[in-house]
């Protein structure tokens, strides 16, 4: 059985990021999507939030599951037993990160492998950062995020304007 974690903050889950689990749930028997619990960066939705919109929007993949962790990645990999980190790859200035993120976790842990499955092109502009921007000034956010996720994202914002 091949076991996945494909590791991010989504702050929040976009189209973008859906389409990185929908391609890899056909690839992978078990995919765990690991949420980063990292008070540090700031999110603008806590944990729980995030792991509850990525369930909702992920009902439909039978073989996908969303877990939150902290602290390393490779310790998280090794607690789950997955062997296979996936990453999504978007331009030319995601490479550099993720090619030093990659090889730094494989020196941390030699049994973890990385895999990047490239953007679908009509996702290659799309960021959380970017989403919160648009959300921030009550953009349209039909084309970047599931409905159920917009009207978080609209929740939180008249809530922070309050
Ligand atoms: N199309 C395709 N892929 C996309 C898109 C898009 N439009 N948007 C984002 N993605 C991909 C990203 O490239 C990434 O692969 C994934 O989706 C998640 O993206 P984000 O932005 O939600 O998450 P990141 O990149 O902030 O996640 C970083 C981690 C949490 C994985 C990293 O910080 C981490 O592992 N932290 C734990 C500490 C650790 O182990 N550090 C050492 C590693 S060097």
């Amino acid at each position: 059985m091949l076991r996945a974690i494909y590791p991010g903050s989504f702050d929040p889950v976009t189209y973008g990021h859906l389409d990185i689990i929908r391609r890899s749930c056909k690839i992978v028997d078990d995919l765990i999507v690991g949420v980063l619990n990292n008070k540090a960066k700031m999110p603008l939705f806590s944990v729980e939030e995030r792991v509850k919109m990525l369930e909702d929007v992920t009902k439909e993949f039978g073989n996908a599951r969303i877990v939150p962790f902290d602290g390393l990645l490779v310790d998280f990999a090794s607690r789950m037993e997955a062997g296979l980190v996936i990453r999504g790859l978007r331009a030319i200035t995601d490479f550099e990160y993720e090619l030093q993120m990659s090889q730094t976790n494989h020196k941390l842990e030699p049994n973890v492998e990385t895999m990047f499955l490239t953007t679908g092109i009509e996702y290659s502009y799309l960021s959380s950062t970017t989403v919160r921007e648009i959300a921030a000034f009550g953009g349209d956010l039909s084309q970047f995020v599931p409905e159920a996720v917009a009207e978080e994202l609209k929740k939180k914002m008249n809530d922070k304007r309050r």
